[in-house]
């Protein structure tokens, strides 16, 4: 396992972390997210290896925040 963390840009209340919590949820390898919209934080426990950086921040931006590295 290896933890990513990005900076995500736009949330404002505990449904926006839902939503970027799904996002991430939904890409290949990922095992665990903790979002937090206070830090404008997420980080991502992944299988190690398997994940893309930009495949977390695509996927973080398909819901409407915006994300980076
Ligand atoms: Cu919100």
């Amino acid at each position: 396992m290896e933890t990513l963390t990005l900076k995500v840009e736009g949330m404002t209340c505990s449904h926006c972390e839902m939503t970027v919590s799904k996002a991430l949820r939904s890409v290949s390898g990922v095992k665990d997210v903790d979002v937090s919209h206070e830090k404008d934080s997420a980080e991502i426990t992944a299988k190690k290896g398997k994940v893309k950086l930009e495949k977390l921040i695509e996927a973080v931006e398909s819901v409407g925040y915006k994300a980076s590295s």
